[in-house]
């Protein structure tokens, strides 16, 4: 007789609530807590089943639900370098959290089984961890029960992380002891490394001075206790700090809120200081953006794009500096401001690739590039350095002062910028660094480029899965004529741009519209959606 894949019994205590269907999305699986829990357990065990498939490699889960509101969370698989999990095994994911009962989840488990030829007696090991949310420990338990229901697969809680710090784990764990490893697998490993290059990079400078706001959630304590390690070479002041009431989360503060509203957070002075340079963390440290008052008193937003252009123009003079010939690319998507795309390839040279929303495409794409900067405009992003490209660096012939300290300063960054995913923490790091070497004050960051006026809406369909894309999202070919009907009412517009998507996490059509006043980009915003109520 066949081994049972699965303990049905624990299965039992988790059962799928009626009449959902779960879809595990660009973010992993995402809602509200309260029908989470069979999904989280069946995550447990399609964890153990990745990791015994990939012969035991370590399996990361993270329970969070970003920047959504409190009473929601969510779970997401990290694969063994510490990237997203591959794209395959997102449908398995989908197909179990949707098994209606606990016998149908065993059938669905021994067919994935024994299509993918897992061999279950191979030990799993999953390590797991959690943001500030109050449904996670109920959710950590459901985790456990699924992970011990296959098999008893191997497992460490983590606590509370903030995501990346989770993958940075992952990938440390599965590097252990091999040439290549990444990190000390421990989250003070985690602040020793960053630190560490970030003193290399800044020996003896001025630390600079930044208030940062945590949107309440993990990335407060996690923050400050990098800061702790950084040994007063960043002046840091903590708003929105207060993770341990959860239902402070994402409040009126945070990346998302900030972004969104083009707005100060909540939790700041009336009288907020000109010129002063501010961040936002999500609430769980995976994003991030800045933004200041400039000389007039008016909210600056400096978002992924931003960050993208500073991180590329920076790294571009100091590879040319090595005489290395490494190359640089950035990766953005549909939604990164025209003029960030003009000005980093008609000023800067850079080459740019647009992908589709979503991290893992943007990473996928930028690890193409001997050093590829990926951002969302929404702040999540990270700079990778090519294997080959560090290890080029490692052994170069260096034949001048200044190259060496170039190569130098670029192989300390590749420590410093997180390699597995976006990190606000690492990110924050970076432009910090920059910032400080180049002694520019925020408005000197913003002045590179000014943002196209742009517009973001959405409307509701009724059914959204008709809107399909192409060419990275910027042109739809169904429903049949629309994409025609948009390029009409684009044309018009001077600089004006304009496309339609369906969101991946909620159930809307999402438009974007650009045109070089905002009065034209509203106008030309309101005007795409009008098209839309045709499909409603
Ligand atoms: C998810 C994605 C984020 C993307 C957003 C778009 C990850 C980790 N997160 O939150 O990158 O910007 O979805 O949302 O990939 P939308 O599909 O609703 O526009
Ligand atoms: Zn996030």
């Amino acid at each position: 007789m066949a081994i049972p894949s699965i303990d049905i019994s624990s299965a039992d205590n988790y059962p799928k609530p009626d009449g959902i269907k779960f879809g595990y999305g660009t973010a992993g699986f995402r809602y509200n807590a309260n029908i989470l829990s069979s999904t989280v357990f069946r995550v447990g065990v399609l964890a153990a089943l990745r990791s015994r498939y990939l012969g035991g490699k370590v399996i990361g889960v993270m329970i969070t639900a970003s920047h959504n509101p409190p009473p929601d969370n969510g779970a997401k698989i990290v694969d063994p370098a510490g990237d997203m999990l591959e794209e395959a095994w997102e449908t398995y994911a989908t197909d179990l959290a949707n098994a209606a009962t606990s016998q149908d989840l065993a059938d669905r488990v021994n067919e994935l089984i024994k299509n993918l030829n897992i061999d279950i007696s191979t030990p799993a090991n999953v390590i797991y961890a959690r943001d500030s949310r109050e449904s996670g420990p109920a959710l950590v338990k459901a985790l456990e029960a699924g992970l011990k229901a296959a098999h008893d697969a191997k497992s460490t809680d983590y606590g509370l992380l903030t995501t990346p710090q989770l993958h940075y784990l992952v990938k440390s764990l599965n590097t252990l002891k091999s040439a290549n490893s990444y990190g000390v697998p421990t989250e003070e490993g985690y602040y020793k490394k960053l630190a560490n290059a970030y003193k290399k990079v800044l020996s003896g400078s001025e630390p600079y001075s930044i208030t940062i706001d945590a949107a309440n959630g993990i990335g407060a304590p996690k923050v400050s206790e990098l800061v702790k390690h950084l040994e007063g070479t960043i002046d840091m002041t903590l708003i929105n700090g207060k993770y341990e009431d959860p239902s402070l989360l994402n409040s009126s503060c945070g990346a998302d809120y900030v972004k969104t509203n083009q707005r100060l957070p909540g939790g700041l002075d009336a009288d907020v200081p000109k010129l002063k340079l501010f961040c936002s963390f999500d609430g769980d440290a995976d994003r991030i953006v800045f933004f200041y008052i400039d000389e007039d008193g008016k909210f600056r937003l400096l978002d992924g794009d931003k960050i993208a252009t500073l991180a590329a123009s920076f790294l571009k003079d100091l590879v040319q500096e090595t005489n290395s010939g490494l190359n640089i690319g950035v990766v953005q998507t549909a939604y990164a401001n025209g003029s960030s795309t003009e000005y980093l390839e008609s000023v800067l040279k850079v080459p740019v690739v647009c992908t589709p929303t979503g991290v893992k495409h943007l990473h996928h794409a930028a690890q193409q590039f001997d050093i590829g900067v990926y951002f969302e405009a929404n702040g999540h992003g990270t700079v990778l350095f090519h294997p080959d490209a560090v290890a080029k660096l490692q052994t170069f012939q260096v034949s001048s002062p200044a190259q060496k300290a170039a190569i130098d300063t670029l192989l300390a960054l590749s420590d410093l910028v997180n390699q597995t995913v976006g990190d606000a923490l690492s990110d924050l790091l970076l432009v910090l660094a920059i910032l400080t070497i180049k002694r520019w004050n925020p408005a000197d960051w913003n002045q590179s480029y000014t943002d196209l006026p742009n517009r973001l809406l959405k409307a509701e369909v009724r059914d959204r899965t008709m809107f399909k894309v192409t060419n990275a999202e910027r042109t739809l070919v169904e429903p049949p004529l629309l994409q025609s009907q948009i390029d009409n009412l684009v044309q018009k517009y001077s600089q004006g741009r304009s496309f339609v998507r369906a969101s991946g996490t909620e159930n809307v059509v999402r438009i974007y519209a650009e045109a070089v006043t905002q009065t034209l980009a509203d106008e030309l915003g309101v005007k795409v959606s009008h098209l839309l109520e045709a499909y409603k």
